[in-house]
């Protein structure tokens, strides 16, 4: 049955007209419903691990916009904090962790306690999927290691990465440790989100252009590597979209070596470019710029059309280059999946 809904269609390979269609953080605050919820809870990891309240989250805005796939609502921080770290979300602040400074931080990290501490995550999952109809797809996620492990050594967002690329340079065997157990606590959170219901997984890793070429192969394109063949020696048929945000001419190189079945690119990444390189390797997933979308108007339906022109005839999902940005106003987002659909 799963194999007919068609956005699970499009990352085997098929080109579907028009295409399937859902956005980063198409649940969150720019939609008055959530921020509704939202405010029932007043620690953001805590409605994370309310699986009513996530799963309501989740269904939001599929009822606005009926998108092909349903994201899983959760935070790529739930990792850390399945570790043992401790994270916080600071009212407009963002995520505040207890950063870690030393091998002996990094220690202390317990991988047993992932599966018990992340449980509620899979009650949401199992809740979503037994309500889903027959069309619409669900995504599991998880946060790339070299992402995560931006903020567990940052301590926030919002930083130019300076500490985890010095500490990923000076001491390097110390960092290889750190990104070993991202990739085992990762991939033993992705397999269980299957199990628990997820029909395709993504792998966000946002901070990935961080990086110089060297280091991006060595803390995205391996680590990524290594989860998706972990993932597949247990389901080989679930399809995993890389998300290496501003990688440049890299995403290439990324698609080609990690295995991926889709790769969402960002807004920088020109078109021509994506239909040439990207497309005869896998799925691609893309990419109007978020702001474009914030703005509205004839410069963003312009974008959208182009977009579809260039990438709708071959495998292709659309999706913005990021996440929704909180001020969006949910009717430029309506208009958008209008346009793909030709209602307009
Ligand atoms: O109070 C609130 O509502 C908090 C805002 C919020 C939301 C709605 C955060 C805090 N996380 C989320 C949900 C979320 N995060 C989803 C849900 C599903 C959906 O897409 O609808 C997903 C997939 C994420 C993933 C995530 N979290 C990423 C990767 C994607 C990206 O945007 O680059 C990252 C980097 C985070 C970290 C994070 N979580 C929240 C904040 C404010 C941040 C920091 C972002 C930054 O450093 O710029």
């Amino acid at each position: 049955m799963s194999n007919v809904k068609p956005f699970l269609r499009a990352l085997r390979g098929e080109t579907i007209t028009p295409p399937p269609c859902w956005f980063m953080r198409q649940a969150g605050r720019y939609l008055p419903e959530y921020r509704e919820i939202r405010s029932t809870a007043e620690n953001f990891l805590d409605f994370c691990f309310t699986p009513a309240l996530a799963a309501e989250a989740t269904r939001q805005p599929l009822r606005r916009y009926a998108f092909d796939a349903a994201i899983l609502f959760s935070d790529i921080l739930v990792i850390p904090h399945g570790l043992g770290q401790h994270v916080a979300f600071k009212q407009g602040e963002g995520p505040v962790l207890d950063a870690l400074e030393t091998a002996q931080d990094i220690a202390k990290l317990d991988v047993s306690m992932v599966k018990g501490r992340l449980a509620p995550v899979m009650e949401t999952l199992r809740e979503i999927s037994s309500g889903l109809d027959e069309h619409t797809a669900l995504i599991g996620f998880a946060g790339a290691p070299f992402t995560v492990a931006l903020y567990m050594i940052e301590g926030r967002s919002g930083t130019e990465g300076t500490k985890i690329r010095q500490w990923a340079a000076e001491r390097p065997n110390e960092f290889a440790v750190l990104m070993d157990v991202l990739c085992t606590a990762t991939s033993a959170y992705l397999i269980e989100q299957v199990y628990h219901g997820a029909e395709a997984l993504q792998l966000f890793d946002s901070w990935a252009g961080l990086l110089p070429e060297s280091q991006f192969r060595k803390w995205v394109i391996e680590p990524n590597r290594r989860i998706v063949e972990a993932v597949h020696a247990v389901y080989p048929d679930v399809p995993i979209i890389g998300f290496p945000r501003n990688a440049g001419i890299l995403y290439r190189d990324f698609v080609r070596d990690t295995g991926v079945q889709g790769v969402s690119i960002d807004a920088t990444v020109p078109l021509d470019w994506a239909a040439t390189e990207l497309l005869p390797l896998c799925t691609v997933q893309g990419n109007l710029d978020n702001h474009l979308l914030l703005s509205g108007g004839i410069v963003m339906e312009n974008e959208v059309r182009a977009i579809l022109s260039a990438l709708g005839n071959g495998p292709f999902v659309f999706n913005l280059g990021h996440g929704i940005l909180p001020s969006t106003p949910p009717d430029h987002v309506g208009r958008v999946v209008d346009i793909i659909r030709g209602v307009v």
